[in-house]
């Protein structure tokens, strides 16, 4: 029975996303008592669905892992998504607005893993030994749900809002950095519109990795030697409209940059 509504759920969803329309959240069409186990059970039948269809994963994300966000969201536990290789956008290129629903964008670290990372127990400072570069990122959500309204279980369900991603050209051995102090201003058409620093997220940006290889764990799965992964965003995300000039830039890691269509 609840396995059926798992598979409508996930159908809802990918529907939602292909065909750029926004919708009710999951949980007052389909199940007002998701457990946070079920989304995540549609989650992965929705992940399933995409490699089905030929797509490739870049790597696991980190959702709502900093105060800002979780202010924003009103929701504050973190999570994790994936990001396909049909989302990601070439750093100064365009971002098609057509393609999207509401998007909105936010600046995060993104870290290259050297080495698979399999958790319980795992902490920041491991991730760190088998990180191979930092990059920077910026990474445009879109949540399907009407409004950006959601509950954690609709969140996680919507594969954590995941969209789009501009990653920077900049490569960085992350024993050159000090992450927690890593600054970042997110601006728009030359506005300063967000800024923060990697200390935002859970403190440091792989304290953010850690926990992901630990509730991957859960499932019985790990963080795999190649994964580029975001660790969440440092600040708010901010809406996007036709015609934004949208910048990120890090400290150390140069800027990342696109152009809304
Ligand atoms: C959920 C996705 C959060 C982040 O970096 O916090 C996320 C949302 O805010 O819609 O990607
Ligand atoms: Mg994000």
């Amino acid at each position: 029975m609840t396995i059926e509504i798992i598979k409508k759920i996930a159908d809802y969803l990918v529907a939602a996303e292909v065909e750029k329309r926004e919708v009710v959240k999951v949980s007052k069409v389909f199940k007002p008592d998701l457990t946070v186990d079920e989304a995540y059970q549609a989650q992965e039948l929705l992940v399933q669905k995409k490699l089905d269809e030929g797509h490739k994963i870049i790597g696991p994300k980190m959702g709502l892992t900093s105060k800002a966000k979780w202010d924003q969201m009103g929701v504050s536990e973190p999570i994790y998504g994936y990001v396909f290789d049909y989302m990601l956008v070439n750093n100064g290129g365009v971002l098609p607005f057509s393609e999207l629903i509401h998007p909105k964008v936010e600046a995060e670290i993104a870290f290259l893993i050297g080495e698979d990372i399999e958790g319980p127990g795992i902490t920041g400072a491991q991730v760190l030994a088998k990180t191979q570069y930092i990059l920077p990122a910026l990474e445009i959500i879109d949540s399907r749900y009407e409004n950006f309204n959601f509950t954690l279980p609709d969140v996680i369900a919507d594969n954590a809002s995941t969209s789009r991603v501009v990653f920077g050209n900049a490569l960085k051995k992350p024993s050159e950095f000090d992450l927690e102090l890593v600054g970042a201003t997110l601006s728009i058409n030359g506005q300063l519109k967000e800024l923060g620093a990697g200390a935002a997220v859970l403190g440091h940006p792989a304290n953010s990795i850690a926990v992901l290889a630990n509730m991957l764990a859960r499932k019985g799965d790990k963080i795999k030697k190649g994964d580029i992964i975001l660790s969440g965003a440092i600040t708010s995300a901010v809406m996007l409209r036709v015609g934004d000039f949208v910048s990120g830039k890090f400290d150390g890691l140069g800027e990342v940059t696109f152009f809304v269509g």
